[in-house]
């Protein structure tokens, strides 16, 4: 009797704790403390997207770089101080849209300080410049906690080089918690935004060392690219979707389907059969699934080492810990 009764009180509770995911967070996690906490974040993106739209492609890319080192605990966001902090990491020369962060932190402490955490904030302004750019929308969760911690260090250690092969992107999505189809879902990302040419000039000129070009890159690909992009230019950017890359659509699969993916990891998704099969589907357009699965994989991204409850704290500036 006792026993059962205790049993029903465990489903009971597993029930509650339920509409929290295992690490706490929520969607809606503001609602009572800062009810407009979204609708804030909205409009200073909005207003920003009107003004300088280029900047939708590197505030998408900022959320999965704080996510890479240390989870998506906002340490991609504080400046180096008695050492250097991932910011300063050379593969975060293209990061920019630091100042658009700060302008939301301000709007939202105004409103109601020492509530949200810079963390959550990015995780919002991706959602919100993908739909500025037509993507699709999702519920985000909130409710994660800032760091404390920014090392250049471990920023090196842990992105990942658009050099890698399928078996390194694979590894390294796993070693994040993130699935095969995550990996080649989130990459869809790249249907937005520009890159230097240096990422990607290997390619063109010096493949292997001997001046030779990629020979998984389509070369009528290769040779519009060298218009664009001499062999030692660090400052030219390309737009990683020629056509529509201020449009979140389907587009990046159409490119990587015709051996037009601007990095190496966007062509190695050929490699495999899972990650293949994914771009072929998006590829024919009927049916396509990729605005949708964006949306949940991104949340899956979202999740990726946070801290929350008691943990870590809510910054009051967005690129320096708070004074203990
Ligand atoms: C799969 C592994 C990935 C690799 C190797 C990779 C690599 C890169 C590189 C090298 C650039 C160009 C940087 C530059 O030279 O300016 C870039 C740009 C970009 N990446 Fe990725 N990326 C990956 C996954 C992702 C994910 C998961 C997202 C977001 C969900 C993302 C979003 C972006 C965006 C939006 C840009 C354009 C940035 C801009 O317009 O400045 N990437 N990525
Ligand atoms: C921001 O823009 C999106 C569409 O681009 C729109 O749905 C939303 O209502 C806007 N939000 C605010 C607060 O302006
Ligand atoms: C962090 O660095 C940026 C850019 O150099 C600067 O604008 C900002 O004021 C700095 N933040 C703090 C708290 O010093
Ligand atoms: C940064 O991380 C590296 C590698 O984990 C570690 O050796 C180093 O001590 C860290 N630096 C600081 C200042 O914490
Ligand atoms: C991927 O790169 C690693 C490291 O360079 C190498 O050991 C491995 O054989 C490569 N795998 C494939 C499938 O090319
Ligand atoms: C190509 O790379 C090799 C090896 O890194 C280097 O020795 C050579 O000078 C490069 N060639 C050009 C044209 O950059
Ligand atoms: C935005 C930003 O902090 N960029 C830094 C990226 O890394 C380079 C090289 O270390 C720095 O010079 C940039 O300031």
């Amino acid at each position: 009797m006792a026993n059962s009764k205790l049993f029903s009180c465990l489903i009971f509770l597993l029930f509650v704790f339920n509409t929290a995911n295992s690490q706490g967070l929520k969607v809606g996690f503001y609602d009572k403390a800062c009810p407009r906490v979204e609708a804030i974040v909205q409009k200073v993106i909005n207003d920003t997207m009107s003004k300088a739209p280029s900047l939708a492609g590197p505030l998408l890319r900022m959320h999965f770089h704080d996510c890479l080192v240390r989870g998506c605990e906002g340490s991609v966001l504080l400046n180096s101080s008695t050492h250097k902090a991932e910011k300063d990491a050379v593969p975060n020369l293209s990061l920019r849209g630091f100042q658009i962060i700060d302008n939301v932190k301000t709007a939202l402490e105004k409103e109601c300080p020492g509530i949200v955490s810079c963390a959550d904030i990015l995780a919002l302004v991706a959602r919100d410049v993908t739909v500025a750019d037509k993507g699709q929308s999702w519920q985000v969760e909130t409710g994660r906690r800032d760091g404390r911690v920014s090392n250049i260090t471990e920023a090196l250690l842990d992105l990942i080089p658009p050099t890698s092969n399928i078996t390194q992107l694979k590894s390294g999505f796993q070693r994040l918690g993130l699935s095969v189809k995550d990996l080649v879902v989130l990459s869809g990302a790249h249907t937005i935004g520009t890159s230097h040419c240096s990422s990607f000039t290997d390619r063109l000129y010096n493949f292997t060392g001997v001046g030779d070009t990629d020979p998984t890159l389509d070369p009528e690909y290769i040779a519009r690219l060298k218009l664009k992009c001499k062999p030692d230019d660090t400052t030219t950017l390309a737009e990683m979707d020629p056509g529509s890359f201020r449009t979140f659509d389907v587009h990046y699969y159409t490119n990587v389907a015709k051996r037009r993916g601007l990095f190496q990891s966007d062509g190695a998704l050929l490699d495999d059969g899972e990650t293949k099969a994914y771009v072929g589907l998006q590829a024919t357009n009927h049916g396509s699934t990729f605005l949708e699965d964006f949306g949940v994989s991104m949340v899956n991204m979202g999740r990726i080492g946070v801290l929350t409850g008691t943990t870590g704290e809510i910054r009051k500036v967005c690129s320096k810990v708070n004074e203990s």
